[in-house]
């Protein structure tokens, strides 16, 4: 497995990357474009200029989150194969320059979903959390105003002011559209792209819908071991996989994690690693990553992903605030991610010293020297991925 963190790009994550590279075992970042709309075409300029930034650094890119879809695909609307070959066009230039995992995510409208994103812990941490009665009660357009007054002055991954202004029509353009809709909508996607994926070995990971069950009564079909499976059987080719994220599937007690992680071997192309605290139906918080604090046994899912061979990247997920650190995106902050990450590492140790096969650790990058004639091809990443 390789450890990674996100990073939202220059100008969007108040983290910086020379922050970053002192977390131990750190393997690369995760990164996007943030600033192109979904259906827009990356230019190679601007994203040779993230990797240049990240490499400079000592860092690479471990892989991309996300290459957004635009709704026109989702919903099967208008100019939907020309978005289609936008994005074809994008994911050509990222396998040119090395890239060889995508996450996305299919969720309609919106990505995912709190109700608050500093619920106060006795402790003085604050966290992201969820409550399905409040979601009950109020309309996206309030929810949103919600959020925003907690964001830090950041602009939230899947909150876009821009696409929030156009909440109402985003919702009318889905009217009608149920599960089975959306899903041939995936399929049809998947089914284009997977040439350029294939061609340029892309991994394609869809990220599951959080919380892991409709909401809004908007259609859902990435919450459950099954629909995961459906997925990945739908549009059967090794470039067709999923992004495990624990914290989205395990919003719903129902699901067993590690079950979930063994009946995908193959197919998890990412994952996401954090727990949650289930405080009653339809309603958890985001806890510290350490299995006693939440309701998920951490160990069991990285044994799991040892033990399917996994060797794609993986990061910490969503972190507590502490330490008073509040210049950050929202369960983006620095601290609790890189202890986060030093649990994950040390479980996966453990696990490594006492279940020698499969191996999958990949020891602590050297220091790597940047090389100042940089190209955007894949050999200049310095820590060794591409
Ligand atoms: C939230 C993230 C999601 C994820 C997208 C993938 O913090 O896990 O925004 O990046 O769903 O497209």
């Amino acid at each position: 497995m390789k450890m990674t963190m996100r990073w939202f790009g220059p100008g969007h994550d108040p983290i910086t990357l020379d922050k970053l590279r002192q977390v131990p075992g750190l393997y690369g970042v995760i990164t996007t474009l943030y600033g192109v709309p979904p259906g827009e075409v990356w230019t190679k300029e601007e994203f040779a200029a993230l990797k240049n930034e990240v490499e400079a650094a000592g860092l690479c890119i471990a892989g991309i989150e996300s290459v957004n879809i635009h709704d026109s695909i989702k919903m099967a609307g208008e100019g939907r194969d020309k978005y289609i070959e936008n994005y074809i066009a994008t994911l050509k230039m990222l396998g040119e320059a090395g890239v060889d995992m995508v996450c996305y995510n299919f969720m309609p409208v919106f990505d995912w979903t709190r109700t608050n994103l500093a619920k106060p812990r006795s402790d003085g941490a604050t966290v992201l959390s969820y409550e399905q009665k409040i979601i009950d009660t109020i309309n996206p357009a309030e929810m949103f105003s919600r959020l925003s007054a907690e964001s830090n002055d950041t602009v939230l991954p899947g909150w876009e002011p821009e696409r929030m202004a156009r909440i109402k029509e985003l919702f009318d353009l889905y009217k009608g559209l149920d599960g089975k809709g959306l899903l041939a909508n995936l399929k049809y996607f998947l089914e284009a792209i997977m040439p350029t994926c294939a061609k340029y070995g892309i991994k394609m990971a869809i990220h599951p819908d959080d919380p892991a069950w409709p909401i809004f009564g908007l259609p859902r079909i990435v919450t459950k071991k099954e629909e995961l499976l459906r997925l990945t059987q739908v549009v059967d080719h090794p470039c067709n996989g999923v992004t495990l994220c624990t914290g989205s599937l395990g919003s719903n007690p129902d699901n067993d994690i590690p079950d979930i992680i063994r009946s995908l071997k193959g197919k998890v192309h990412f994952a996401h690693v954090r727990n949650v605290r289930h405080n009653g139906p339809g309603d958890f918080e985001e806890s510290a990553h350490l299995s006693t604090d939440g309701s998920l046994d951490m160990y069991a899912i990285m044994k799991a992903l040892h033990d399917i061979g996994f060797d794609g990247p993986v990061r910490p997920d969503h972190g507590r605030h502490i330490w008073g650190e509040t210049k950050c995106v929202p369960g983006y902050g620095l601290y609790d991610r890189a202890i986060g990450l030093a649990y994950l590492n040390g479980l996966l140790e453990a696990i490594q010293k006492t279940v020698p096969e499969p191996r999958s650790f990949i020891p602590y990058p050297e220091s790597p020297v940047p090389d100042p004639h940089f190209t955007t091809g894949p050999d200049v990443c310095y820590n060794g991925c591409q």
